[in-house]
């Protein structure tokens, strides 16, 4: 087994100014950080509008290790937030901003986060949470979209981002943290109860850095990297945010939603060398190449990447044929920020997650931890440095999953003769629709809210093309009849319900769930009906 990959981190350390500062220091300062929406943003202005949202931070009364929640669209604002707070010492959270109004007041509660910087289109998620059950939450910054376009009245005493930034030094002394202080967190879900605070140090993502970006796929100050994985999440955070800025790269923010035709426009205006995507994108992307005017083009791609669940090899055979460029699946996760087995540029296994990415180490255990043999499965433990310390005010949940320097991922995985993993499911019964997570539970638990619904199972079924997407199986109470109408108000009623993206693709009306002894939805037995006919 591979021994860790030394890497010296000083005692005293700062992510934020690690990531910017160097290049400054170096003279790097008039390369280009930034490319957003026609505008080219150097890393001196970088530099100068982190220190100025520090700042401005510092000056609103926000502390070191204080969280500050962020509900921002990809854009240069997110760069400057995300630093700025981390460079004051404060943890800034990044959140998934395609949620609804109680998620956040989850989020914003079980973070104690004093300050929230949000979006301008994003202001209506938030805009009505009751503030009286928001005892830490002293400040909200809104990102104006542009001077004048505002429909949404802004909360009462609510601040401007321009105008702290206006007001605000470009100077900042970085706060002298310690490499095993807090640095940002990231919220992920799991198949019952909240979202866990996965609580980052500022250590960890120079292992991403360093394992991942350097040793994977060579990542210079030559490359321009574009991410279809927003921000937001753990794996478009390292692709376009913090493996661009640890080697003094270009990276490309593109806002709006990423549907192919917008993807294709961005790549042929902004020729990025590195590019990552989920599977259902590519796949989108694939479906749309063919009528798009003018025809897609991805030669400036160098290496092409893919994460958040797993890849079908149609896919990559598909990606191949048409683009000229091979796709490396890896698997990644929030907890462990970033990839850790990957496909290497040359050596992809179509799909196989890839081998071991070095400065990790992998273990199969069987139920009763026992290593299992080749070509066994087992459950994936995964020991490495960028883990995260521990889930915020989740005692029991960080127990058993970290243990020691050893991590459970939920995966199942087994392994060939020549050190590729295959990824074999879920241990749980979470699933992975377009890189996002959704839990079984909770559409259940909505559909059964319908008037129409007696009981209500999900689980993954895969479309055509090998993606899985969630499919209901409901039992209606004893006065309703089936009807394909009935089944699009279902799913109309989850999308209007909670977050969209969770809607059941499939809706099967059936007399009764098959059930253990003690009542208990036997969902194994469903995922073993066969497939759907259709997607609709
Ligand atoms: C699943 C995959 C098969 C797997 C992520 C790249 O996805 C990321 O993080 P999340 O916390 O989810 C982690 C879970 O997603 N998964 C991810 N990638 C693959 N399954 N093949 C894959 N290639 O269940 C894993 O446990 O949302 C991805 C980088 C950083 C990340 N955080």
């Amino acid at each position: 087994m591979a021994e860790n990959i030394a890497i010296d981190i000083p005692e005293q350390f700062n992510a934020a100014a690690w990531l910017i500062d160097r290049h400054l220091a170096e003279g790097r300062g008039a390369r280009p950080a930034i490319l957003y929406e026609g505008q080219e943003i150097s890393y001196a202005q970088v530099g100068e509008n982190v220190n100025r949202f520090g700042n401005a931070l510092r000056r609103l009364g926000v502390q070191i290790e204080q969280r500050v929640l962020m509900l921002l669209l990809d854009s240069p604002e997110f760069v400057y937030t995300f630093l700025g707070a981390m460079k004051i010492g404060a943890v800034p959270i990044p959140t998934n901003t395609n949620l609804r109004p109680e998620d956040y007041l989850y989020l914003l509660r079980d973070s104690r986060a004093v300050a929230l910087v949000v979006s301008e289109p994003l202001l209506p998620m938030v805009a009505q949470l009751p503030r009286e059950q928001l005892r830490y939450l002293r400040h909200v910054i809104v990102v104006e979209s542009a001077p004048s376009a505002s429909q949404i009245a802004p909360p009462a005493g609510a601040s401007s981002f321009w105008t702290l930034l206006a007001t605000s030094s470009p100077e900042l002394e970085a706060e002298p943290t310690s490499k095993d202080d807090m640095a940002f967190w990231l919220y992920s879900s799991g198949t019952t109860g909240f979202p866990k605070g996965a609580v980052h140090l500022h250590r960890d993502l120079v292992y991403c850095v360093e394992y991942y970006a350097r040793g994977i796929l060579g990542i210079t100050e030559h490359d321009r990297t574009y991410s279809v994985a927003k921000l937001f999440f753990a794996y478009g955070l390292g692709n376009a945010l913090y493996f661009p800025f640890a080697v003094g790269a270009t990276t490309i923010l593109y806002p709006g939603r990423p549907e192919p035709a917008a993807i294709f426009e961005v790549v042929r205006r902004y020729q990025p060398t590195l590019f990552f995507s989920v599977p259902t994108s590519y796949a989108q992307c694939l479906a749309a190449a063919d009528t798009a005017d003018p025809p897609p083009d991805f030669r400036s791609v160098r290496h092409a990447v893919s994460a958040g669940e797993a890849l079908p090899p149609s896919i990559y055979e598909r990606w191949r044929e048409r683009f000229g460029v091979e796709i490396l699946d890896g698997i990644g996760s929030t907890e462990i920020l970033h990839i850790f087995i990957s496909n290497r540029p040359g050596a992809v296994r179509p799909g196989s997650s890839g081998q071991i990415v070095p400065g990790y180490q992998a273990q199969l255990l069987d139920e009763d931890g026992r290593p299992v043999p080749v070509r066994e499965v087992g459950n994936l433990l995964i020991k490495g440095q960028s883990t995260c310390a521990f889930y915020w005010n989740k005692a029991d949940r960080t127990r058993q999953t970290i243990l020691g320097e050893w991590i459970r991922t939920g995966d199942k995985y087994w392994l060939d003769e020549d050190g590729y993993y295959w990824y074999a499911g879920r241990s749980d019964d979470m699933l992975k629709v377009g890189g996002q997570w959704v839990s079984p539970v909770e559409i259940e638990n909505t559909l059964v809210e319908h008037p129409a619904v007696l009981e209500a199972a999900v689980v993954g079924a895969t479309d055509a093309d090998g993606l899985v997407k969630p499919r209901a199986f409901v039992v209606l109470r004893p006065d309703q009849q089936p009807s394909p109408a009935l089944a699009d108000a279902l799913k109309d009623f989850v999308k209007s319900r909670i977050a969209p993206f969770k809607y059941p693709r499939w809706i099967e009306f059936v007399t009764e769930l098959p059930k253990t002894a003690t009542g208990k939805t036997q969902r194994f037995r469903l995922r073993q009906l066969g497939q759907p006919q259709e997607e609709r």
